[in-house]
């Protein structure tokens, strides 16, 4: 059974004492960064602050940053479960008799909880506030020092394609400017700008409608980051991973649905014609993304629960909760990528790498020039594109030990020969690219060269003990008076 809603989520942590409760008053200027912060990086458990100075709602932070807490969001033992079931619907045949047919019968059963569902009213209904409402009553951090103000980080950010009405989920970070307006950060190559684009082009002057939702159950929290085509709607892939269907309720002051379940909403509008500063803000790169210009959200109604939580993370020196985040998200969709391209055995994203510096590709290589189509391929796929530094090594190499592949890739390579650089798209959070958005890239062919590569020269193999003299070792080992610990063999 999915969660039904936070709430949920929180008891089921506390349970598994996975939630720590904070009493005491604590600053969400900077103070709730600083001890999240250090929380995070002793593994430790989710945090539900009671007292947040200045506000009367308790702010629930790093609520998934565990593997441990991932797991229990997405209702696994192993989030590769989810891939495999991913899989599962991705390896669907045409059946070919009676039994199959029957077998086939409880996925199809699971593909009508995929969509979301209608429904009339909702708890994030419980207090409709169209006139007495402020930002500044919500317990909104300001993380880092630097920060041009403070944030709203975990919003899920609710359009429509004006063209094709389909819904879009993002989360983009919103600064507050005053108690009804925030900054609207979705970056160039993010589908709610490009809808804010499209609806621009029909119509300069006019708006966007814009909905928010802050705090849910913890997989529609979640699918707000997932990398997903555009004209897919998060929400139904949050209906997917649930096995329930995402229950959305109609605004009261736009034409957008949000999820029923949710604590807190922000309704409005984004002026198409209006840009104003944002940041500098404290970001997941461990530097400080610098000012921009970026549409400005205009909040016309919020509707809460009673008692509502405000739900937030922060990014900052990775790793921190968006690294467990981005991990998950990287294991769920390894399949879709495989599909397309079957040759990845594996892909690995380093945390200090923050996703879009470091992405580690393994593949088996079967044609000449086979890694530089992969890396072609991983810069054209989706937000994959944002990827810096692509290394591409052989099947049996090992992404997940980052030691193994420093080693074997360095290896590899000759450096002239095998180094290539091409211009594209850059994550706007680069601060060193040329240009903002815009920018080079590097691909590492690390694979072993091929005769067919114009490599003449023979490959050795790699250095491994015999099975028999390792069996002989291992019957002599208790004789030896060696150490504990040191029997086992490297490979
Ligand atoms: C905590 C957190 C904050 C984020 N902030 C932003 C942001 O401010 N702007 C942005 O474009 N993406 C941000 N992202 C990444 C997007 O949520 C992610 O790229 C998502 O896939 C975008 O959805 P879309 O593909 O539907 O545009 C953030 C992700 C996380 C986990
Ligand atoms: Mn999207």
């Amino acid at each position: 059974m999915a969660y039904k809603d936070l709430r949920e989520f929180i008891s089921k942590l506390e349970k598994e004492g996975e939630l720590r409760r904070i009493t005491a008053e604590v600053d969400p200027v900077l103070e709730i960064t600083e001890i999240t912060d250090r929380v995070t990086r002793a593994e430790g458990p989710a945090l539900l602050f009671e007292r947040p100075k200045g506000a009367q709602i308790p702010v629930l932070i790093n609520m998934l940053g565990s593997e441990r807490r991932m797991n229990l969001a997405l209702e696994v033992a192993h989030v590769d479960e989810v891939g495999a079931r991913i899989r599962g619907f991705l390896d669907l045949q045409s059946p070919q008799g009676l039994l199959d047919k029957i077998k086939m019968l409880p996925k199809l059963a699971e593909l009508g909880s995929f969509f979301p569902k209608a429904v009339k009213s909702g708890p994030c209904k419980e207090v409709i506030r169209r006139e007495d409402f402020s930002l500044h009553h919500l317990p909104i951090l300001k993380c880092w020092p630097q920060d041009a103000g403070r944030f709203i980080t975990w919003p899920l950010v609710i359009t429509r394609n004006p063209e094709t009405g389909k819904r879009n989920v993002g989360v983009y970070r919103m600064q507050v400017y005053d108690a009804k307006t925030t900054g609207m950060h979705w970056q160039t190559q993010k589908h709610g700008a490009e809808h804010f684009r499209r609806a621009r082009a029909a119509n300069p002057k006019g708006r966007i409608s814009v909905a928010v939702a802050i705090g849910s159950d913890p997989i529609t929290c979640l699918s707000g980051i997932l990398p997903i085509p555009p004209d897919l709607d998060e929400f139904m892939f949050a209906g997917f991973l649930r096995r329930e269907p995402v229950e959305l309720v109609p605004c009261e002051t736009c034409d957008l649905e949000v999820p029923a379940n949710a604590e807190i909403i922000l309704e409005g509008y984004v002026d198409l014609a209006e840009m104003r500063t944002e940041g500098p803000f404290g970001d997941h790169t461990g530097f400080y993304s610098l000012e921009g210009e970026f549409p400005v959200f205009h909040v016309t109604c919020v509707t809460h629960r009673n008692n509502p939580i405000y739900l937030t993370t922060i990014v900052g020196p990775p790793p921190q909760e968006d690294f467990f985040m981005g991990h998950a998200v990287e294991r769920i969709l390894l399949p879709v990528m495989k599909l397309q391209y079957p040759e990845i055995v594996d892909v690995a994203m380093p945390a200090e790498g923050i996703f879009h510096n470091l992405m580690i590709v393994s593949i088996r290589k079967s044609y000449p020039g086979h890694a530089r189509k992969i890396m072609s391929a991983i810069w054209s796929l989706g937000q994959a594109m944002f990827t810096k530094v692509l290394v591409v090594v052989d099947h049996d190499v090992n992404v997940q030990n980052f030691r193994e592949v420093v080693w074997k890739a360095l290896c590899a390579i000759d450096p002239e020969r095998d180094v290539q650089f091409v211009m594209g798209p850059m994550d706007t959070l680069d601060h060193s690219a040329r240009m903002q958005d815009f920018g080079s890239k590097m691909g590492i062919d690390a694979t072993r060269k091929w005769e067919s590569e114009g490599f003449r020269r023979p490959w050795p193999d790699e250095i491994v003990m015999n099975e028999e003299t390792k069996k002989r070792v291992d019957a002599m080992w208790s004789s030896l008076g060696l150490p504990r610990g040191a029997e086992k063999p490297s490979k």
